[in-house]
């Protein structure tokens, strides 16, 4: 018989995860511990069955039918199996509704489940994530109408009320710079405004409702003329006709996910409050689809890694395991390094934005998430494309096989870096941050995060490389040219900075439990390096795009 080589096969992604039980069992209160842990332990399970199943299935893109047999118009889209399965899942295990619980930990706890939830979900977690956004944005605009119509649908435990939101903001002219919007709102003689015009990414058209900016007929230009409105999508069972899906998108990855091209043909629509600084309106939602962003970018790497972990103790090359070959044993050593710092830093992020939203955080928190979210969402992004890339090639040419489901996780990965909001974009985010104070917060918090530490030479190394951080940001300050083609280097200076912190408050936490893993984490992810910063010549910039 010839040889045939085993496939990798998932661990249990919440039994199996030693990350994320050892931050729970840090993090939470012992009852709040145990409470959560029957509704991970069931996503895991739903992670590890998708798995399998999505193994013994040929792949499916949603399918749009724009016309019925007799010539009528109905935009149906036929969706996948797991994202029919989405509503009654996530209803029942309160992925949205724990989020928004009354509690210092509700974020954590809902991102707990996202994480496990994510890859299996085929990205029905997009539309979840607009979904958190828009109750966030709602809650924040304090319209007590429109609080009382949606927020029980966006919030509900039973699938027969969810309602999923999107959030309707990149326009073909607006792009990153949403003040280019050109979608009108206008009044009818009736007083009800209505929106027309063209949104060019729209994630959730499946839902029932939307967030979206448009501009008010007669408003100035640029972002601060731009106002937030919500809209309904259905009619009972149909689609509004003032609503007109006109193509589903033929993406690099995220293909189950139906991200549809859509126009506005006079869509009834609710300010959410002023008629003007949509932009300063709809950016709670930013924020909080950011962390949905990077949590699932996290969720990614943990896939890949688990897999490629498993495959390098069933395969054998050169006479042993490939995890036993030394090379290949700190190449997966790397990755997880990097990894868990990530993952340390996201959570941290979710924990934040819990502390803030229940009004107990110390004012330097608050900052803090300010600047961390962004971080987060940008560092992410980049290290899932670089981590799930490293990964296919340690399965070397099966790596690059479709059915083995491998390639599709490096396609997924590259839609971090770019849904809501580029690298760069996030980049220049974090330049606002900084510009409100927050450099300040971070070195607060490292004092904190560091706080019983034993490690001296990563102690040592992350102040440095804050000291080194201050003096850039106070140097390149003089030109605003010159910080913004160096904030992508500050930026992920500092998130590195911020991770190797609290990589060490983990060590600290297990060591003393007896395990000696985050130290190893610790001192890898230090040894990587925390500097990235970038002072480039911009005169050489300039002669090498000329
Ligand atoms: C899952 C698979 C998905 C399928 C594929 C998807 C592919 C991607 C499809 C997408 O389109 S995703 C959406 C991507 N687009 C974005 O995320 C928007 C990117 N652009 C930005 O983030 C800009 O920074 C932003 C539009 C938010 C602001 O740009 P401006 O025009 O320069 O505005 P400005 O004047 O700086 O900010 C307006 C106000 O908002 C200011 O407040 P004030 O009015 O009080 O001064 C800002 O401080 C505030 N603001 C901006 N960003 C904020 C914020 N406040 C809090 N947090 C933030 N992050």
């Amino acid at each position: 018989m010839a040889f045939l080589q085993d496939a990798p096969q998932l661990a249990h992604p919440y039994r199996s995860d030693r990350l994320l039980r050892a931050l729970l069992d840090r993090a939470l209160p012992t009852d709040r511990r145990v409470a959560l842990d029957a509704d991970l332990d069931a996503l895991g399970d739903y992670a590890q069955m998708a798995w399998q199943r999505v193994g013994n299935s040929t792949r499916r893109k949603p399918v749009l039918t724009q016309w019925d047999a007799w010539g009528r118009r109905v935009d149906r889209i036929e969706l996948t199996t797991a994202w029919l399965e989405g509503p009654q899942l996530t209803t029942r295990h309160s992925v949205l509704a724990a989020g928004h619980a009354n509690h210092e930990y509700a974020r954590l706890e809902q991102f707990a489940r996202v994480y496990l939830y994510h890859v299996a979900s085929e990205f029905y977690t997009c539309p979840l994530a607009m979904t958190d956004g828009a109750a966030t944005a709602l809650k924040a605009s304090g319209n007590k109408a429109l609080i009382d119509h949606a927020l029980p649908h966006f919030l509900s435990r039973e699938a027969s009320s969810f309602w999923l939101s999107g959030q309707w903001m990149t326009e073909n002219a607006g792009g990153s710079d949403v003040g280019n919007t050109e979608t009108i709102a206008r009044r009818d003689t009736d007083g009800q405004w209505r929106l027309h015009g063209r949104k060019w990414f729209s994630s959730a058209v499946v839902g029932e409702a939307a967030l979206a900016l448009a501009r008010p007929e007669g408003a100035g230009e640029g972002t601060g003329a731009l106002a937030l409105f919500f809209v309904e999508t259905m009619d009972g069972a149909q689609r509004k006709p003032q609503l007109v899906i006109d193509r589903l998108k033929d993406k690099l990855g995220t293909h189950e996910l139906p991200t549809a091209e859509i126009h506005l043909d006079g869509l009834p629509a609710w300010p959410l409050g002023e008629l003007a600084n949509g932009v300063r309106q709809i950016a709670p939602m930013l924020n909080v689809t950011r962390t949905w962003n990077a949590v699932c970018a996290i969720a990614s790497m943990a896939r890949a890694i688990s897999l490629a972990r498993d495959y390098a103790a069933r395969r054998e090359s050169f006479g042993r395991p490939l995890i036993q070959q030394p090379l290949h044993a700190q190449t997966l050593a790397d990755m997880q390094a990097e990894f868990e710092g990530a993952f340390a830093l996201t959570f941290e992020v979710t924990h934040l934005l819990g502390r803030v939203e229940q009004h107990i955080a110390a004012p330097h928190e608050t900052l803090l998430l300010r600047l961390l979210t962004p971080l987060a969402k940008l560092w992410t992004g980049k290290l899932a494309v670089k981590i799930c890339s490293e990964v296919l090639e340690c399965f070397g040419g099966a790596g690059y096989i479709e059915d083995t489901g491998l390639p599709q996780l490096l396609r997924d990965a590259q839609v971090y870096s770019i849904w809501e909001g580029t690298t760069n974009v996030l980049s220049l985010d974090s330049l606002r941050a900084l510009a409100g104070g927050s450099f300040a917060s971070l070195r607060t918090a490292v004092d904190g995060w560091l706080d019983g530490c034993e490690d001296a030479r990563s102690i040592n190394t992350i102040y440095a490389a804050l000291d080194d951080a201050a003096t850039f940001l106070d140097t390149q300050r003089a030109s605003r040219d010159s910080l913004e083609a160096g904030a992508r280097g500050l930026a992920i200076t500092l998130v590195r900075c911020a991770a190797a912190a609290l990589l060490a408050r983990q060590a600290t936490w297990s060591a003393a439990r007896g395990d000696a893993r985050p130290a190893a984490a610790l001192r890898r992810f230090v040894g990587h390096g925390l500097l990235r910063l970038s002072t480039q010549d911009a005169a050489d910039t300039e002669l090498l795009l000329a």
